[in-house]
């Protein structure tokens, strides 16, 4: 039968069910009802990704055997020449995912069962809490807490640490007096969303302080720099931070200035957690060679799906490092349960990222894995047990807007990576 199976058609939508758009692909089969779903989504490039899987990969999928992942991810990874950035890794990740569900449905087995079986009971999960004062982070961890987190990534005004309306992002002008900081700015400062560095910087350590004070040591904290400050004043905070015995502290670097993280890794133990803006292998190849992390936090679309993350992860084992995978909203429910199927097979997984999904993601994919108490449970479905209604997709059209957020700036108008 595997050999008379073949891929008749490629198909990729974008919906927006939580206002965030969402890539997936379909791939048919002449087998009929035969097909797999997988998740694409690069949500500030959405048109390009769905452009280079219906121009470029189509034409190379169409007639191929869907059973052979590795062969079909090799060609389509070099089929440009040019590979290994996130527009096109997140079209192959579309693939790639749609490829594991078939195998899994051929196979009628869940794709965690083709990759080793469940080397757990369930997935921990971790949420964001989040506020505008150090006690609003704190009730919001308290109700995480609550509903079963053990784990939580905290924030003060996002990645900004300032008051209220200051929340990371102050758009147009900054008002002087919430700015809290050393600087003034000049005059008439041009567009954007700026953000209080100085700020920041100033209450991540007051916030962590008083996290702990309230709520003690029971509950495992992460923190992410969101790569905002510069690289000298993200070793100076990692340390700073050391007292607070972080699950880990996230993204402190660029990915512009990983070579950074070995000064850090000599001056201080605050577990590293780095990943979500990678897509080329050398990214990570000397971190984990060189246990200078301790998470790889892979956005797995934008590695090029579940074959490269399946890979990523055994590398990571060969030097104590485990895996953290990306998972905020701007990933499908489809990105998600691949998400699960690799954290429930691998022996070095570390913690998975979990985004609430809405009424509306659930109808449009239903199915999907089970959250309780802070954990994630998959069925036995086969495949990666989620599927997609296209005509309820339909209604949650693309939003096709330019994101604001990365257009950051500080306090002189210079702008910063975001
Ligand atoms: C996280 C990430 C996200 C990103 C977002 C970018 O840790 O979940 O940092 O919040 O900012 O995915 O589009
Ligand atoms: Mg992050």
């Amino acid at each position: 039968m595997k050999k008379e199976l073949k891929i008749t058609e490629v198909e990729v939508f974008i919906t927006a069910p939580a206002n965030i758009d969402l890539v997936v692909v379909r791939v048919q089969t002449n087998k009929s009802g035969l097909y797999g779903l997988g998740c694409a989504t690069f949500t500030q490039r959405a048109a390009a990704v769905k452009t280079v899987v219906e121009e470029y990969m189509q034409p190379l999928l169409v007639g191929s055997d869907p059973m052979e992942t590795e062969d079909i991810w090799q060609r389509l990874n070099v089929s440009g020449y040019w590979r290994n950035g996130p527009v096109i890794n997140n079209a192959l990740s579309g693939v790639d995912m749609a490829l594991w569900d078939i195998k899994g449905k051929v196979a009628d087995l869940p794709v965690y069962e083709l990759l080793g079986g469940k080397a757990r009971d369930g997935v921990a999960l971790y949420r964001h809490a989040d506020g505008s004062t150090k006690e609003e982070v704190t009730d919001d961890i308290k109700a995480a807490v609550a509903e079963g987190f053990q784990y939580v990534r905290c924030q003060l005004g996002m990645y900004g640490g300032a008051g209220t309306e200051d929340i990371g992002l102050i758009s147009k002008k900054m008002k002087e007096a919430r700015m809290g900081n050393k600087k003034r700015h000049p005059e008439n400062l041009r567009e954007g969303r700026y953000f209080d560095k100085d700020a920041y910087l100033k209450s991540v350590v007051e916030l962590l302080k008083y996290i702990r004070q309230e709520i003690g040591e029971s509950v495992e904290l992460i923190h992410d720099i969101h790569e905002r400050v510069s690289p000298i004043e993200a070793v100076n905070l990692a340390k700073r931070v050391e007292k607070f015995n972080l699950f880990y502290l996230e993204d402190p670097l660029p990915p512009e200035n990983l070579e950074w993280m070995k000064m850090m890794r000599e001056q201080t133990s605050t577990p590293i957690a780095i990943g979500e803006l990678f897509s080329h292998p050398n990214d990570w190849k000397h971190l984990i060679i060189n246990q200078q992390i301790d998470f790889i936090r892979a956005h797995i679309s934008a590695i090029g799906g579940i074959t490269p993350a399946k890979k990523l992860a055994v590398f990571g084992e060969n030097f104590g490092v485990k895996t953290a995978w990306h998972g905020p909203g701007d990933i499908s429910p489809i990105g998600v349960a691949a998400n699960l199927h690799i954290d429930f097979s691998i022996s070095n997984f570390g913690i998975q990222e979990w985004t609430p999904m809405n009424a509306a993601l659930k109808k449009v994919f239903p199915g999907g894995p089970e959250i309780n108490k802070g954990f994630a449970y998959l069925f036995d479905t086969p495949g990666l047990g989620i599927d997609f209604c296209e005509e309820a997709a339909a209604a949650y059209s693309p939003r096709n807007k330019l994101p604001e957020w990365t257009l950051a700036r500080v306090f002189d108008g210079t702008s910063v990576k975001p």
